[in-house]
């Protein structure tokens, strides 16, 4: 783990006071391992105690203390169209006066099925589950059973949530940690899953002719977000969808991430590749727990209970979840927000970059729609490999400042970030300048 010893006396902003925050992140740390829900939340990688969050609204995230945030996690890519929707709540005050779960059919979900077929290209059946680990496993099991073969073919860096076949080389908290992958994993499992560096068809072709009549099929983002925000190189969607078709395997793009946020049909939609399957999550939930995979019909049709490979859950579907992802949706729908999202963080970006260089530091980064990143070295970044020779512990410190004025970016150089409807040109302008400052300080 990089912990990262901080010179806070010339990195702190005046008057920032997290008194309440450390007493109960300590308070926690007795109750649950790490004092968080999940790792990457712990600020472990960036050093220092996270904040502890009171409550979010649009843009903007305030702590325990009273500190306000502009906030470019938006609880990791829910929060699309801002915290705490009124729209979005509305539709759920209203959903609540009917029961928080039915644990049978109901119509939000034929609803909030019909938007996602609509929208999303692969995508002709679903089935609503209620996380994007549940999405992934899900759908890989769902690869093995339409295909008869066991083997998947997964990149370095790339992350599917956290089920024991997906911890191989991945990335997000798992590479924010350093950890070697995970114990517990057995090995035969781990055996079955194939790894090559992102944007690397070469590598990809190999492990077909090693492994013949073999892999079930390849499952990856489309855009990475959990290696650092990592773009596909012109050719290598294009080449993955080419190799699987030529190898009878199946080609999964897990949109999790990239879902509804690279574009209103995903990343298979903004870059004309179709794959077999889709997994998705965080948007189609609006805040509330959600995942789905879908695909091809013949494929779903296997489905239990229409087929023999089963899959469960208490509260898939639950119309909660569903109210809240429906109305997302219907007001991502809308016309112009999509050209917002792209304006406004290629804007911010740029930002970032020119107030980095203005600093002397190096660094490389991009966007597509509400999803951007960069990493602290000269670059290009294409792969895991040159995205961990980024200046981390520079990142770590930078980090910590930037929190201080009062901007929350995600804690650690290994995740990507979000904006949202929400954020104003105010935000933006007010980000890039809280980044021109503490790129001097970190210089
Ligand atoms: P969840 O099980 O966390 O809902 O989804 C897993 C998942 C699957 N696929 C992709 C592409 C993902 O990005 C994720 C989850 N993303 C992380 C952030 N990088 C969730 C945040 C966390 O783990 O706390």
């Amino acid at each position: 783990m990089l912990l990262v010893a901080l010179t806070s006396a010339s990195l702190s902003a005046p008057a920032f006071n997290t008194t309440q925050s450390q007493a109960l992140f300590e308070a926690a740390q007795t109750l649950m391992p790490g004092g968080v829900s999940s790792p990457v939340r712990a600020f472990k990688s960036v050093g220092g105690n996270p904040v502890v969050f009171d409550r979010v609204k649009g843009a903007y995230a305030w702590d325990v203390d009273g500190n306000r945030y502009i906030d470019y996690i938006g609880s990791w890519g829910p929060a699309i169209c801002g915290h705490a929707h009124p729209e979005v709540i509305a539709a759920l005050h209203d959903a609540l006066e009917k029961g928080t779960s039915f644990g049978a059919p109901c119509a939000l979900e034929n609803r909030l099925a019909e938007l996602v077929i609509e929208a999303v290209p692969s995508v002709e059946m679903v089935r609503f589950v209620n996380s994007g680990t549940e999405a992934c496993m899900s759908v890989l099991r769902l690869m093995r059973a339409f295909t008869g073969r066991e083997k998947i073919i997964k990149f370095e860096g790339c992350y599917h949530g956290h089920a024991d076949m997906f911890l191989v080389k991945a990335g997000s908290g798992v590479a924010t940690l350093g950890l070697p992958d995970s114990p517990g994993v057995p090995r035969t499992t781990a055996a079955s899953t194939l790894t090559a560096p992102y944007n690397d068809l070469e590598a990809v072709k190999q492990l077909f002719a090693e492994n013949p009549g073999e892999i079930a099929g390849v499952i990856l983002e489309p855009v990475v977000g959990n290696a650092g925000f990592i773009q596909p190189l012109p050719g290598f969607l294009e080449g993955i969808r080419e190799l699987t078709r030529e190898h009878d395997a199946l080609l999964v793009f897990d949109e999790v991430m990239t879902g509804f946020r690279i574009s209103y049909g995903g990343a298979q939609a903004k870059f004309g590749i179709t794959p077999d399957l889709t997994t998705m999550g965080k948007v189609i939930g609006g805040g509330l727990p959600v995942g789905a995979y879908g695909g091809r019909s013949d494929i779903m049709g296997m489905v239990a209970p229409a087929g023999p490979m089963y899959q469960a859950g208490t509260l898939s579907g639950n119309p909660l979840a569903m109210t809240a992802g429906i109305k997302t949706l219907e007001l991502l729908k809308q016309p112009g927000s999509y050209e917002r999202l792209e304006a406004i963080t290629q804007r911010l970006i740029e930002g970032i970059k020119k107030a980095a260089s203005d600093a002397g530091l190096p660094i490389t980064g991009g966007s597509i729609s509400a999803m951007f990143g960069f990493f602290l070295c000269d670059g290009p970044v294409r792969n895991f490999e040159e995205a961990k020779a980024a200046d981390a512990a520079r990142f770590g410190r930078l980090h910590r400042a930037m929190l201080e004025r009062g901007v929350y970016l995600a804690p650690s150089a290994f995740e990507a970030g979000f904006t949202s409807l929400a954020h104003s040109d105010d935000d933006i302008d007010a980000t890039i300048a809280a980044f021109r400052e503490c790129f001097a300080l970190v210089a």
